[in-house]
């Protein structure tokens, strides 16, 4: 309700992901419809097994118990609302690499391995070890979507980032020591807008953006379940208020990017 209620943003935004065909393109597709259509479904309605574990201010986050082969893969749904921003520059600060490392704290390397188009991004990352464990890396093609409003031309308009797995020739995941994990993420940003009243242009004071972030992450070997768990609650709340907090401050001088 809150969100429908939402007025149409007054500039027209760039158009949705150009028709650039490669050899992702099905998949991402299907990924993409597939995250987007999980992340849009609720986590307040009864039996949906998610438990809160943590919370501060706006932010909500819920996660579901769950364990493959002896390994923790609990997914993970977090909600926000962030004054000041649009979904776009949630989900640009989000996927460009040139930002990463400013915001991303879990990092020790990251590279683009390969552009696919503009919006399709293959990034390798090597992790911080977490004691005892081995140290994780991860490929992954990372994609930033604007999704056309089809069902209310007027309504907010949707941004969305959605990074998976992916295997690459250069980064064999079964050399060294690194073990390598599986993620499926999915940012969801939806710009909400309130004009003013007078007819004065729209100010920063007049944006909000309501974020939805899900995550399942395998670490793909082992890994104690209590460390894990442990870990994860102390960094997801940590990643969604340092990272908000960082497109807050990097946009605030900026023109709004809608
Ligand atoms: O979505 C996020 N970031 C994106 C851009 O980097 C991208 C990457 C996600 C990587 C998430 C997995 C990283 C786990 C590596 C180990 C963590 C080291 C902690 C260091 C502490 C000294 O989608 C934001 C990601 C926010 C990351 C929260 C951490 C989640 C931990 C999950 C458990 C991983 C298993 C590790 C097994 C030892």
């Amino acid at each position: 309700g809150r969100i429908l209620s939402g007025m149409a943003v007054p500039v027209t935004p760039p158009p949705t992901s150009p028709m650039v065909q490669h050899h992702l393109t099905a998949e991402v597709d299907a990924v993409v419809k597939q995250q987007v259509a999980m992340a849009r479904l609720g986590v307040g309605e009864c039996g949906t097994g998610w438990q809160l574990f943590a919370e501060d201010g706006e932010m909500r986050m819920y996660r579901r118990e769950q364990e493959v082969d002896g390994m923790v893969v609990d997914p993970l749904k977090a909600v926000h609302t962030v004054k000041g921003i649009t979904g776009h520059e949630v989900c640009h600060y989000f996927f460009s690499p040139q930002y990463r490392y400013d915001w991303e704290t879990t990092l020790e390397h990251m590279n683009v391995v390969e552009t696919i188009s503009e919006d399709t991004l293959v990034f390798y990352q090597l992790h911080k070890r977490i004691w005892p464990a081995s140290q994780r890396d991860v490929v992954f093609w990372s994609h930033i979507r604007h999704l056309p409003n089809d069902q209310d031309r007027d309504g907010p308009h949707i941004w969305t980032v959605v990074n998976q797995s992916t295997e690459h020739p250069e980064y064999p995941g079964c050399s060294g020591k690194t073990v390598r994990i599986y993620l499926t993420v999915c940012l969801l940003c939806q710009t909400i807008v309130n004009p003013p009243k007078d007819g004065a242009p729209i100010s920063r004071n007049d944006i909000s953006c309501k974020i939805t972030y899900c995550s399942v992450v395998n670490p793909g070997g082992w890994a104690p379940a209590s460390v894990l768990r442990a870990v994860y609650k102390r960094e997801y709340p940590k990643f969604l208020k340092r990272f908000t907090a960082y497109v807050i401050n990097q946009s605030k001088n900026k023109p709004i990017m809608f």
